[in-house]
């Protein structure tokens, strides 16, 4: 099947925000006296928010209510909006440009499925927002990643089919998501973990679409 559409995630991918989730979980656990390390980093990774406070809350072995637990939420993210308060177009991953370039020259449509709520902000802040076909909205599908939701979104909402979009992740739960939605799993990262990706390349960098699009093509429909 052609391809119609190539679906990218947002952190991981097109920028590195990684670090500022980090810095912000990192100063929530703390303060409940819980510890957090890069290791529980990585497996929040395309993680939505709620879950990603309930992950540390039952790592500590804490109880809470849905008040402080909604007062944390908050407080995370107002830190990670002062972290990422400074990103600009510089913070772009090298090849990202290029890739969507390719693309558009092909005339394949492009599309953004990020669990963020802040993912508008981000890309704006990128500069990249008026590349995008269609941006999914994590606020309002029902179920986050490792769920399908927020590709199949991103899929109706460019109005092509599951089947023939390409899903670009550096996340385990984004992967399984992009799978789950039935479209082609490409990852950005480690081959080691992102084991059940059909691809992946170290970065974006590396990112080739016509590596992609043979591999997609001599993959039989499922
Ligand atoms: P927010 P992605 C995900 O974005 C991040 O990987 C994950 O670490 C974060 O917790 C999640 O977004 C929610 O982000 O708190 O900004 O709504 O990788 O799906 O683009
Ligand atoms: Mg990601």
């Amino acid at each position: 099947m052609k391809t119609s559409a190539v679906i990218f995630d947002l952190d991981g991918v097109l920028t590195d925000t990684a670090e500022f989730h980090f810095i912000a979980w990192k100063a929530i656990a703390n303060k409940l006296g819980i510890e957090f390390n890069q290791e529980d980093n990585e497996k929040l990774k395309g993680v939505d928010r709620e879950n990603s406070l309930m992950y540390i809350i039952e790592k500590g072995g804490i109880a809470m209510e849905a008040n402080q637990f909604n007062h944390l939420l908050a407080e995370k993210n107002q830190h990670y909006l002062t972290l990422i308060n400074d990103i600009n177009p510089s913070h772009l991953f090298d090849g990202v440009l290029t890739c969507f370039a390719t693309l558009k020259k092909a005339n394949i449509k492009i599309g953004l499925a990020s669990a963020s709520k802040n993912a508008n902000l981000v890309i704006n802040k990128l500069g990249i927002e008026p590349l995008f076909d269609f941006i999914g909205d994590a606020a309002s599908v029902a179920h986050n990643k490792p769920a399908p939701d927020i590709f199949l979104a991103v899929a109706k909402g460019l109005q092509v089919t599951p089947q023939s979009c390409i899903g670009v992740e550096d996340a385990v739960a984004g992967i399984s998501a992009i799978n789950s939605a039935k479209m082609f799993a490409v990852g950005i990262g480690d081959a080691q973990v992102l084991t059940q990706a059909k691809l992946v390349f170290a970065s974006m960098g590396d990112f080739e679409f016509d590596t992609v699009q043979t591999a997609f093509l001599s993959t039989p429909a499922t």
